[in-house]
């Protein structure tokens, strides 16, 4: 019998999309975007929309399998998964006699968002005593920097925007990564509102905006201060607002005067009469919102932008009025799910070593002070495409003496250097609970489908592998199904308030909305506004200047509308409309380099050389180069990570993945 049952996507963008999934109970035959769910309404995106491609791909890993080839090489034979799990747990215990915990790195990013998949190997590896991984490759300096002015306060959820009447789009290509709030923007200028954007690359949004302001990479921070001085000059600034809800308001304005245009203009190469005239537009807005991307904040100077940009968005008191103030961040202002449940830190007995996952090169090559991994468990993640210092982290992946186990559902640049396969299940596998990290809602959804082949979820296999381990604990018995109904039976503060008929749809599985935050309940300790925030090492913020780099050009690194990081690769269509790998350059640095559009070029700095072919565009900052999406390097090619060093940033121990500087020549 064919049903259409409700579904959510799993991946890595702030709606987690409700989906329409029509299945016959063993495959899933179509996907569409659910018309009735609170935050995505029926849009999703063109990569979700042939979801059931992806789920019955060809290219699916099936089976356990051992490596029979070189490292990287990709030749694996099939093993069962008694063989599998008793080859990975004997090693284990192996290591764990011979070099303790420390010697096993467990590693997981953002292939799966939902709460239980993604982080009940938390629980497992504590309970061994293995290394942390410090999660930090995506947005933590952002976090950290929101957090060091707003504390824990819920900014705008998405579908407030249509309350704002001019709306600043910031480091942010809304049509990749955040489809859903398209609708807003073609709304706002139908309604004749202003829609600006400050860019790095201006590719895709530009043809929606009423203006761009193209900036040089990493400079943020001074147009908001030069922002800032001009709103503090024409008195444009809410001081009865800032005087009522900020901390520090007086010190810092006291700073201001020495950031004017033209002192911006030499940083960000915007000229001052644009910025001069942007901060008074915004300021003669009655409701202005600043949507945040995140692209600004991989860099040095992450977290201090993020701060002086949130400030500016609370500076002509925006916040006050409906649709004013900042979406980007986290809306919800509480969390709804105990996650702690899934990762049991009470497992831990000592505190173990901690590994930041943007110096993994580092951790299995070894550093001075610290000898390298023996074993790396790699789920949900595929580092090879997606962490810095690609030649670095390959040198430590053919180590003969390193154990590399990947749980996977393709074979990834990172599954070529396992040791041991495992097989992954897709969501529609799966059962969980998914928490949206740009929207007020909460969802859940069950298992439509059988795992293909011998296929496991990572809550499968840590309960396999936990058993095998001799870890009794009743946590490691129970199936996916108990622990979404725990995690409902105990909830967060934030969803303490729900209706018996919200409670019964999460149990069945679907999507609730909650509440929108009280933007004006600062859940700061002081309870306000933290301009200047005395806890941090720079209290009052000032400029400083992202780490840049001794080449011509600054490298950022862009999301695509056809993939996501690296997944999709698999998709053919996709993979095909996306076209080879590119480099973005202004007009100017091209020609300046013999560079013509459509040109093979390598660009190159201190720590490789990755070809790709130039697309030469005034919508890119001179004096920048960007290159969208993630390729693969199964060919033998390094990715544009190979540029990427593995210095951390200011705030949040974060990627600092868009502050390299590079050069470019003509292939040969
Ligand atoms: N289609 C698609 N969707 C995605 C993703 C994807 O890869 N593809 N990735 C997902 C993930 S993991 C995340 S974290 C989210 C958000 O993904 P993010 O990668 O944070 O994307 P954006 O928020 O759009 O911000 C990136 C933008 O910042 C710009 N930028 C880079 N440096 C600077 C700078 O110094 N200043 C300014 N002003 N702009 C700069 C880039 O040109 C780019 O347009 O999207 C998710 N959704
Ligand atoms: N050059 C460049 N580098 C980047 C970025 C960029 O835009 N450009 N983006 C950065 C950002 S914002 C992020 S968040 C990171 C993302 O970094 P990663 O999370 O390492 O990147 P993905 O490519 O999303 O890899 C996720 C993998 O998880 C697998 N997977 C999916 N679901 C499951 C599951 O249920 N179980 C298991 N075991 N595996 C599963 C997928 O098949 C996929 O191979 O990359 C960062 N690095
Ligand atoms: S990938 Fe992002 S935009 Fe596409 S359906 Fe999933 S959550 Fe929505
Ligand atoms: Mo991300």
């Amino acid at each position: 019998m064919i049903t259409v049952q409700k579904t959510i996507c799993p991946y890595d963008c702030p709606t987690a999309c409700g989906l329409m999934a029509e299945t016959d109970g063993t495959r899933i035959l179509r996907i569409c975007g659910d018309q009735d769910h609170p935050a995505n309404q029926g849009i999703i995106c063109e990569k979700m929309r042939e979801y059931e491609a992806s789920v019955h791909s060809a290219a699916r890993l099936l089976t356990p399998m051992r490596r029979t080839g070189k490292k990287g090489e990709g030749k694996f034979e099939p093993i069962s998964w008694e063989a599998a799990v008793g080859e990975i747990t004997d090693r284990w215990k192996t290591i764990l006699q011979e070099d303790g915990g420390d010697a096993i790195l467990p590693l997981y990013y953002s292939g799966v968002m939902s709460v239980i998949q993604r982080k009940c190997g938390d629980a497992f590896f504590g309970r061994m005593g293995a290394c942390t991984l410090v999660k930090t490759l995506c947005s933590s300096a952002k976090s950290a920097g929101y957090a060091a002015v707003m504390g824990k306060t819920g900014c705008l959820d998405p579908r407030e925007l249509t309350d704002s009447d001019f709306l600043l789009i910031w480091s942010s290509n809304v049509k990749a990564t955040r489809l859903q709030t398209m609708p807003m923007v073609l709304q706002a200028r139908r309604d004749g509102k202003r829609v600006v954007l400050v860019e790095a690359c201006a590719v895709d949004m530009a043809p929606y905006c009423d203006e761009v302001l193209l900036i040089h990479p990493g400079t943020d921070g001074a147009l908001a201060l030069a922002m800032m001085h001009v709103l503090e000059r024409e008195h444009l600034a809410d001081e009865a607002f800032l005087r009522k809800y900020a901390h520090g308001y007086e010190m810092f304005r006291k700073t201001l005067p020495a950031y004017s245009p033209a002192w911006a203009e030499k940083i960000t190469r915007i000229p001052a009469a644009q910025i001069e005239a942007l901060a008074k537009e915004y300021a003669a807005a009655k409701a202005p919102a600043i949507l945040l991307g995140s692209g600004f904040s991989r860099m040095g100077n992450g977290g201090m932008t993020t701060r002086l940009i949130t400030i500016l968005s609370a500076y002509t008191g925006a916040w006050s009025r409906p649709g004013g103030g900042f979406c980007g961040c986290n809306p919800t202002g509480g969390d709804y799910i105990d996650d702690t449940l899934v990762t049991r830190p009470d497992f831990r007995r000592t505190p173990g070593r901690k590994v930041n996952i943007n110096c993994l090169a580092s951790a299995l090559c070894g550093t001075q002070t610290e000898r390298p991994v023996k074993s790396l468990y790699v789920y949900g993640s595929n580092p090879v495409g997606s962490v810095c210092n690609q030649t670095g982290l390959l040198q430590g992946l053919v180590r003969e003496d390193l154990f590399t186990v990947v749980h996977e559902r393709f074979l990834t640049d990172t599954a070529r250097y396992a040791d041991i396969l495992l097989p992954a299940t897709f969501s529609v596998e799966q059962t969980d609970c998914y928490t949206s990290y740009g929207y007020c809602t909460l969802a859940t959804a069950k298992r439509l489908i059988e795992p293909a082949g011998e296929s496991r979820s990572n809550w499968d296999t840590f309960r396999l592998l936990a058993q095998a381990m001799g870890y009794e604990e009743p946590y490691f018995r129970r199936t996916e199904e108990e622990v979404l109904q725990e995690l409902l039976a105990h909830p967060a503060p934030g969803l303490k308030d729900i209706s018996p008929e919200q409670r019964e749809t999460l149990r069945r599985g679907g999507t609730i909305s909650l509440p929108f935050a009280d933007h004006l309940r600062f859940q700061t300790p002081a309870g306000k506004i933290m301009i200047v925030n005395e806890a941090l090492p720079d209290p009052v913020p000032r400029y400083i200047p992202p780490y840049g780099g001794e080449f011509p050009l600054h490298l950022v690194a862009v999301p695509s509308c056809y993939t996501l990081n690296s997944i999709f690769l698999e998709r053919d269509r996709l993979v095909e409309k996306r076209g080879a790998a590119i480099l973005l350059l202004h007009p100017r640095d091209a020609s300046a380099r013999g560079i013509r559009d459509g040109d093979r070029v390598t660009a190159f700095n201190d720590l490789a050389e990755v070809p790709f072919q130039a697309q030469v565009t005034e919508l890119v900052a001179a004096g920048s180069a960007a290159v969208p999406g993630i390729y693969t390097a199964a060919d033998g090619g390094t990715l544009v990570n190979a540029l990427h060093h593995e210095r951390l940033s200011d705030m949040g121990a974060a990627t600092t993945l868009n502050d390299n500087t590079i050069d470019v020549r003509k292939a040969d």
